[in-house]
């Protein structure tokens, strides 16, 4: 049996593919062990995060290659965009922006 060296959960990053955007648990793009990493295609206008990822977002990639993305929750039934990133942008940290564990969605912009 050929061995796989084991990967502890808590370093797992999980690079975005091209026209996606992804979503991670954890600052820095990590998933934060358990499955809570989702991307989306980036072409999608609206996309709702996973019961494993809503309002767990702690960093987040575009990598579209044209298309502005934004990442947003809902507040009294109406959408607040927190953050919009250009196509090829990422953030790192979304608690920099006082938006950590809040998102609810992703959609064009
Ligand atoms: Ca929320």
């Amino acid at each position: 049996m050929v061995g796989i060296a084991a990967v502890p959960a808590q370093a797992s990053v999980l690079s975005c593919p091209t026209s996606n955007v992804c979503v991670y648990a954890e600052a820095n793009f990590l998933t934060g062990g358990s499955y809570a990493w989702q991307k989306t295609s980036g072409f999608s206008a609206y996309a709702d995060l996973a019961p494993g990822i809503h309002d767990r977002a702690s960093s987040w990639i575009n990598a579209n290659n044209s298309q502005r993305m934004g990442i947003g929750e809902w507040v009294n039934g109406g959408q607040f965009i927190a953050q919009r990133l250009n196509a090829g942008w990422k953030d790192n940290n979304l608690s920099d922006i006082g938006f950590n564990d809040r998102a609810d969605f992703v959609l064009q912009q």
